[in-house]
């Protein structure tokens, strides 16, 4: 079992400083005030103090229980009896699983093997997909029927609004629809959504590392319930799979069963996680994650967050602080930060994204629960309204329920 100190590399429990020892050369006393990291000063940026020098209170941070332990036990090391018990950290079981190559014998290819995993995929998305086909996609094709009128138009529209699609969106389709000629009411309506999705970048989402020598940074985030920590144990089940090494944050602190959760989930997908007491800082856990998956040259880093309405300003300041954490360890960081958006929840769910968006700007967005919504037309309104790309779409709870997001396939699967 490997603990972290703060800001330092790995160390074995046994090399710990025992509480009432003399301190080690290399292990340096920690500042005595509340801090996020090695060096507070350099942590806590100017915007944190006030004009006197003292801790600025303007984002309503309260010290966190880290920063609490650590301010009365400055000789503190992470890790050590009575302060903080971060998370083991599990070594992941070696390489990658090996890849099913018996199933071609000698006439194994890595092109097969990924056309055999498109073809998966493709059977989970429509069998995900299965109530919008029945629900959204029947309702649109019985409109499509025997359409000559205005009033048959209407009912287009009215079937791609009760679809999710969006109000505003569903008329421009229409209209858009009723100028091409020479081909099916189908054709013409199946071309506008194929449209909305057409554009963005192309191909399946693949981490980046957020700066040379560090990992790529996914930083999940969402309302309550929406699937965040379920798509983050997909997420590292996936990325496990393709060999990549993975490291978990458990930032969602507001309960002691989150962490544990996410816990499960690493240990179901073989990545390491770094996790701190409950109540903890968040920014406070994901820089030691960082640190974690820097010194263990992790090639993704995922961080799970605790679910906030968009209205609790203190709440969306917390994601940015984490943000700015992330900025002091690596300047310029490139940093992914998806949201979790529940396909049942609707236009409800659009406009939560949206005031995430501008608190917190998204670089992608997985729909989760596809699989209990009968209204898949939402996806339309996100890459529209929203402008960020669907990476994800999940479709069940178990951990390869999480499928790429494909706009192609994704219509096919509408209609055909
Ligand atoms: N059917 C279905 N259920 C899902 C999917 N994703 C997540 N769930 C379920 O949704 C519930 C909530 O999932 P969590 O991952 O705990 O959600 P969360 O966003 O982390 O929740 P908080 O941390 O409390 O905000 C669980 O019962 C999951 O199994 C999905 O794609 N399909
Ligand atoms: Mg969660």
């Amino acid at each position: 079992m490997r603990f972290f100190r703060r800001g330092g590399q790995p160390q074995e429990p046994d090399s710990a400083q025992e509480p009432n020892s003399a301190p080690q050369p290399d292990s340096a006393p920690l500042p005595a005030q509340p801090a996020v990291g090695p060096d507070a000063d350099d942590l806590i940026g100017d915007e944190w103090r006030t004009a006197d020098g003292e801790p600025s209170d303007t984002l309503g941070f309260e010290p966190s229980e880290l920063e609490q332990d650590l301010a009365e036990s400055p000789d503190a090391v992470l890790g050590s009896d009575g302060v903080i018990e971060p998370a083991p950290i599990i070594a992941p079981a070696g390489p990658a699983p090996a890849q099913p190559q018996w199933a071609w014998g000698a006439e194994w290819s890595a092109e097969k093997a990924d056309a055999a995993r498109r073809e998966r995929e493709h059977e989970q998305l429509e069998a995900g997909l299965e109530k919008t086909r029945s629900g959204f996609g029947a309702r649109l094709r019985t409109a499509f029927g025997g359409i000559g009128t205005d009033a048959d138009w209407e009912e287009v529209e009215e079937t791609l609004i009760t679809g999710d699609v969006g109000a505003h969106l569903s008329m421009s389709i229409v209209e858009r629809a009723r100028k091409r000629r020479e081909v099916t009411v189908e054709q013409a309506v199946r071309a506008e959504l194929e449209a909305i999705l057409a554009g963005r970048d192309e191909g399946p989402w693949e981490p980046r590392p957020a700066a040379e020598g560090a990992p790529a940074i996914v930083l999940v985030v969402g309302v309550n319930g929406t699937g965040k920590t379920t798509t983050i144990g997909k997420l590292a089940a996936r990325e496990r799979a393709l060999g990549h090494r993975v490291v978990l944050a458990a930032a969602d602190t507001f309960r002691a069963a989150a962490i544990d959760q996410l816990r499960i989930w690493a240990q179901r997908a073989d990545a390491e996680i770094v996790a701190h007491a409950q109540n903890a800082d968040p920014a406070a856990v994901v820089y030691d994650a960082l640190d974690a998956a820097i010194a263990r040259r992790a090639d993704v880093l995922i961080a799970d967050t605790a679910g906030r309405l968009h209205t609790k300003a203190n709440l969306m300041d917390e994601l940015t602080k984490i943000r700015r954490v992330i900025d002091k360890r690596l300047p310029g960081a490139r940093v992914e930060t998806f949201f979790v958006l529940d396909a049942t929840t609707g236009q409800n769910g659009l406009a939560q994204a949206k005031a995430f968006h501008e608190a917190v700007k998204l670089s992608g967005v997985v729909l989760t629960k596809l699989d209990s919504t009968a209204k898949g037309g939402i996806v339309f309104a996100i890459e529209r309204d929203l402008g960020v790309p669907v990476r994800f779409v999940g479709v069940g709870e178990q951990a390869d329920d999480l499928l790429p997001f494909d706009p192609a396939g994704f219509v096919a699967a509408l209609f055909d």
